[in-house]
């Protein structure tokens, strides 16, 4: 008979109790993403999610001779849902990995049950430098704030930019962003005038840019979350700032590649500095943005879209690594270190931070010959770690 007849009819029999079944589960590998698909940062998830499967769909859904199963879940950005869902899927569907995380409130509720657990947590999404500290068990493919800042700051005050004034989201992302331009632009000899925070939740920019437009300063320095960067561009543009002689420069978040071609002219110009554009110039990237595009109704990848996929490969080649056998912790190790061409560019998983070592570019908004609108990088810092574990 064959060897599924005699499991299966086993199973009809009763006569396997649950140690049977988890046998049976062995052939699956299962990824538990957590992501919000619903709410204010619904494109990050719907980001997220494809990439993941565009990922699957290249790549197969057997990895190491075990079905890949992904089991995706809507935290809607509620970090006590998401801790609810990731203890459900460590605990009743036995998942091998957790990943997902689409903002860093999400991230560190769900910390403590990947250490508890020894389940490796993979954050695709938030950015706030002390996440991969909150727990042993945590790697991180999406970036890190005070990376993309810096090289900002370092930027600016070359580019006739000194007097700023920052706007940033009043939680951990956007104060990493705010102290870190900070920092470097004020020993680079700028100024940061005033530094403004707006709410994360339901953030009416008006008030913020009318006190910037008081201020009169070179420029306007903006970290908001992806999916936010559309509102700020449309009144930083309604306001008159630009006409008045204000710059608006920030990480790339606010000129979201998700976003970007719908922001219409007020966006060209921007500079900004980040870790992915899909403009950027590899083989690798336009082969990548070609096949999310066809894939999923002619959308453009973002940078969270790169930060799932990206993932999925760390996940795949951990699993490869340990040839299906391995606990979380063996998983863990085998992730660490990876070093590969993303569509990114160059990416490293550094073994002693577990975070992401990647290029940060500086990148200009155009309007390219197919009349749209594209980040396109003129300058690169490359291999940069994240500044803000040596604080
Ligand atoms: C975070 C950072 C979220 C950067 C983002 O978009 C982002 C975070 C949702 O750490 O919460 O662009």
């Amino acid at each position: 008979m064959h060897k599924r007849t005699v499991l299966q009819t086993a199973l009809a029999l009763g006569l396997i109790g649950a140690s049977g079944l988890a046998v049976a589960q062995d052939n699956v590998f299962k990824i538990g993403l957590i992501l919000p698909m619903t709410g204010p940062q619904a494109t990050t998830g719907r980001q997220i999610e494809a990439a993941a499967r565009l990922y699957m769909q290249q790549n197969g859904d057997t990895v190491a001779g075990k079905k890949v199963k992904l089991i995706v879940k809507d935290d809607t950005s509620l970090p006590d849902m998401t801790r609810r869902l990731a203890q459900e899927l460590i605990v009743n569907d036995k998942v091998n990995v957790i990943a997902g995380m689409g903002i860093t409130p999400s991230a560190l509720a769900v910390a403590p049950l990947a250490t508890q657990s020894k389940t490796p947590l993979v954050v695709m999404a938030a950015a706030t430098s002390s996440i991969t500290q909150a727990s042993p068990y945590i790697v991180r493919t999406s970036f890190t704030l005070p990376q993309a800042s810096v090289a900002l700051a370092d930027w600016a005050p070359r580019n006739g930019i000194k007097k700023v004034v920052t706007l940033v989201s009043d939680y951990g992302p956007g104060i990493d962003a705010e102290k870190f331009f900070k920092e470097r632009l004020q020993f680079n000899g700028g100024q940061v005038v005033e530094a403004l925070r707006v709410p994360l939740r339901s953030p009416d920019f008006a008030p913020f840019l009318q006190k910037v437009r008081d201020l009169k300063p070179d420029a306007l320095f903006v970290f908001v979350p992806s999916g936010a960067g559309a509102a700020v561009m449309k009144q930083f543009g309604e306001r008159g700032m630009d006409k008045a002689g204000i710059k608006l420069i920030g990480t790339g978040d606010v000129t979201d590649d998700d976003q970007l071609n719908d922001m219409g002219d007020v966006a060209l110009n921007v500079v900004t500095s980040h870790h992915y554009s899909a403009a950027h110039p590899s083989a690798a990237n336009k082969k990548f943005v070609d096949a999310f595009g066809k894939a999923n109704k002619g959308l453009r990848p973002n940078f969270m879209a790169v930060g799932g996929y990206d993932g999925m490969r760390v996940i795949y080649e951990a699993a490869r690594k340990t040839g299906g056998k391995g606990d979380g912790t063996a998983l863990l190790e085998a992730m660490k270190g990876q070093l590969f061409e993303s569509p990114r560019g160059p990416m490293f998983i550094d073994a002693q931070t577990r975070d992401v070592v990647h290029n940060i570019y500086l990148r200009k908004v155009e309007r390219n010959k197919d009349g749209q609108l594209w980040n396109v990088e003129f300058d690169v810092i490359k291999d940069v770690k994240d500044p803000g574990k040596t604080k």
